[in-house]
């Protein structure tokens, strides 16, 4: 049976030591929460580190004992690692470059090496558990090589990741010294998730810009596979913070601060102590609302609970600090006897305390510079489940803003924005506040944590269904038997040969690739053949093929569709067309050949071709992107369409290709046998346009194809169609 094994750096338990042993408590994120009935079911796993260093090997087997019983599996890591992978590059240098902080970043070669590293050890971990059939998710940036490293290890796994932290601008990526290899590592998953659009399109660009791959509606052609990009905005467990808001326990709580709060308003944040959560600015902007607005002081308070976290670290020290003087001298400038203007707690608080303040609070001011999701605006939300009045602040920048749309919306480094949001909260009448609260209420309790897991692990499977329905399996002994013995009875045969790269390999230069005497011998052989119609279906033009097989028993497809020709017949167009675009589009291919040393332009007479085989690798690439881009900007809505073919860019006629010519030779042929040959991208229009009966093989690997067999280059090809010769001549002895 197939399990579910998930990988995070932190298991969903925390081990403490304390001077009487080790403890472990659950955590109470809202990841372990979502994960938490998949990882508990039968044989399934959840990998990751169990928040401290186990040294000592009769801890480690102590600590493993107790969390297998629960299904977890320990990754221990040392000292060392702990400061280099998580502190030093997880925390140092990808957290601060993926918020957008780079001036914090730190680039330190050490600190890479040790995050491949433990990235490796981690794989080893998942690999020592993982079966060949298991569904692997990874999480985090914490490991972003692992889904490359379990790839190698297992080609055929289902993997995959999910980021739960921001994916900035490919600019971003592109400072990191380390950026491409990050993104390969991403890479190696099937589907790869975001919390945003935003997110998942910033991550498609990176990988065109910097790895210079082609993407297309959501998906990355990598040279083995297709990857899966989408959006899936992770949601909380709603009941959970209803029902609890709704508790005994929390009521009491909230009718002990009431005794002490009296009828103070009050303005609630909550947030771990990071530099992207922006707690500065919102101190400077709530002591621009008491400077403004005079008339609450005394009578509005904010509440802010800040979760120690990364202390050790210099600049979250520094943070610290700014944060401490902040509220120091805010509440010595307006506190009275009775009343501070703020409630500062460093720390954090149980669960059902948790509950209580979201509950009692007037307004949730949710203002981080920078974040992936912010589950805290979702967790207010729904604890205001039965209440009448609340008000969401929530930053533009924060992931949930995508959907909260009924929040009020502000940047959070605008402080005038900021303090007239405050103060449009506290004004706000109470049947808006309802209105807007049953709006988010509806959508967060619709998309909770346990949607989000099963919208993953669903379009994980379809990824990996869609993969297989495109694969194709190499022509192996058995099959060719099979296709060998098709060919013997058959009647009336149709042979579709595309020319470059399938009978002939490529050169450098196009028109050194012509005939050798076996293939034409071949070609002439099977052309000769009263039972085959052997079509030729190239993109060259017509002259060329004319050259070199015109003098053959053949029929011919030129230009990809756009010329025709049977044996002894003349050359015809499919179908009447204009060329003049192609004034217009030559000027541009003229500056991509000046650019690119090595390219050229080759015209046809209903298209245009860019070819930059004989150009330098990198620069050839970096062109063919550039102005790839350019021409489909030109093309669009022109009836006229861009062929990516290798080391070629061409521009033809879109409603013509090698799809519509073959079905020509269908209608007029009625064929009780086909076998089609192609290597790229113009011959899957072929494939396309056969019945499934067709034995269809493209040569070379392809990420994807709609081919039912593959053989690996055109020997192979020649050696089939020398088997095809073969059996004919012993069927007729
Ligand atoms: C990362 C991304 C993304 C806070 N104080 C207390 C407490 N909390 C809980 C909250 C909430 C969680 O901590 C914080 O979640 P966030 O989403 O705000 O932020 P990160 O921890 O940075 O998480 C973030 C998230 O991943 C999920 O993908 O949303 O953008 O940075 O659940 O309730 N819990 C308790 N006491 C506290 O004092 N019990």
């Amino acid at each position: 049976m197939s399990r579910t094994i998930i990988v995070s750096n932190r298991l969903p338990t925390k081990v403490q030591r304390t001077d009487d042993g080790l403890h472990f408590h659950p955590s109470e994120g809202g990841l372990a929460t979502g994960l938490g009935s998949i990882y508990r079911a039968d044989g399934n796993v959840w990998v990751g580190w169990p928040g401290l260093e186990v040294a000592d090997p009769a801890e480690q087997a102590q600590v493993t004992e107790r969390l297998e019983a629960d299904s977890m599996a320990p990754v221990f890591l040392t000292e060392a690692e702990i400061h280099d992978y998580y502190e030093g590059f997880s925390n140092g240098t990808l957290w601060p470059t993926f918020h957008y902080f780079s001036e914090l970043a730190t680039y330190e070669p050490a600190h890479w090496a040790a995050y491949r590293a433990v990235n490796e050890k981690f794989c080893q971990a998942v690999l020592a558990l993982a079966g060949p059939d298991d569904t692997i998710w990874v999480h985090d940036y914490q490991l972003l090589l692992l889904p490359e490293l379990l790839r190698a290890a297992r080609p055929a796994a289902t993997i995959g990741f999910f980021l739960h932290i921001p994916f900035p601008s490919y600019e971003l990526v592109r400072v990191l010294p380390w950026g491409a290899e990050l993104l390969r590592g991403m890479l190696g998953a099937d589907l790869i998730g975001f919390h945003t659009f935003d997110y998942m399109h910033h991550f498609l660009s990176a990988v065109g810009h910097v790895l210079g791959l082609p993407t297309q509606n959501g998906q990355v052609e990598t040279p083995t596979r297709p990857v899966l990009v989408d959006a899936f905005p992770m949601g909380i467990d709603y009941e959970r913070y209803a029902q609890a808001a709704n508790s005994e326990a929390a009521q009491d709580y909230e009718r002990t601060y009431r005794k002490v709060l009296r009828d103070t308003r009050v303005i609630l944040s909550i947030d771990r102590l990071d530099y992207t959560k922006g707690i500065a600015q919102r101190l400077r902007a709530f002591e621009g609302l008491l400077r403004t607005h005079p008339d609450y002081v005394g009578h509005v308070s904010l509440l802010m609970i800040v979760v120690p976290s990364r202390d050790q670290v210099p600049q979250y020290a520094a943070l610290k600090e700014e944060i401490d003087e902040l509220v120091g001298r805010i509440n010595s400038q307006y506190s009275t006897i009775s009343w501070n203007p703020i409630l500062y707690f460093y720390r954090s608080f149980p669960f059902d305390e948790l509950t209580a303040f979201y509950h009692l609070a007037d307004v949730a001011l949710v203002t981080p510079v920078r974040d992936g999701m912010n589950l805290v605006a979702k967790e207010f939300i729904a604890s205001k489940t039965g209440s009448e009045h609340g008000v969401l602040i929530l930053s533009e920048r924060a992931g949930a803003a995508q959907e909260l749309s009924d929040a009020i919306l502000i940047n959070p480094t605008d402080t005038n924005q900021l303090v007239a949001a405050m103060h449009e909260a506290l004004q706000m009448p109470e049947d808006e506040q309802r209105a807007r609260l049953s709006h988010m209420q509806e959508l967060v309790r619709q998309y909770d944590v346990f949607a989000w897991t099963k919208l993953f692990l669903d379009r994980l499977d379809y990824s990996k269904i869609k993969q297989l329905t495109l694969t194709t399996d190499l022509l192996d002994e058995a099959s060719t038997t099979q296709l060998l013995a098709d060919y013997e009875v058959a009647e009336r045969r149709l042979l579709l040969l595309d020319y470059d790269g399938t009978l002939q390999r490529f050169n450098s230069r196009p028109q050194r690739a012509q005939p050798d005497k076996e293939l034409l011998m071949l070609l002439a052989d099977l052309g000769a053949d009263p039972h085959n119609r052997v079509v030729v279906i190239s993109g060259r033009d017509r002259a060329e093929i004319d050259q070199w097989l015109g003098h053959l028993p053949l029929d011919f497809v030129a230009e990809h569709g756009v010329w025709l020709r049977r044996a002894g017949e003349d050359w015809h167009l499919f179908q009447e067309m204009q060329a003049a675009w192609k004034r217009e589009f030559r000027p541009l291919l003229e500056q991509y050949v000046r650019r690119t040393a090595g390219s050229f332009i080759e015209e046809k007479e209903y298209s245009l071709a860019w070819h930059y085989r004989r150009a330098d690798a990198g620069l050839g690439a970096l062109r063919a992107r550039e102005l790839l881009s350019h021409l489909s900007f030109m093309t669009s809505n022109t009836g006229l369409q861009v062929l990516e073919i290798d080391k070629v860019l061409e521009i033809k006629p879109a409603d013509l290709h090698k799809g519509t010519a073959v079905a020509h030779w269908l209608a007029s042929e009625h064929p009780d046998f086909i076998l089609a040959l192609g290597d790229d991208r113009t011959d899957e229009d072929t494939f396309a346009a056969l019945p499934s009966s067709a034995y269809t093989v493209r040569v070379g690997r392809a990420p994807r194809s709609l081919a039912r067999y593959s053989v690996p280059s055109p020997p192979e090809v020649r050696q089939l169609l020398r088997r095809l010769l073969l059996s004919n001549v012993m069927v007729s002895c």
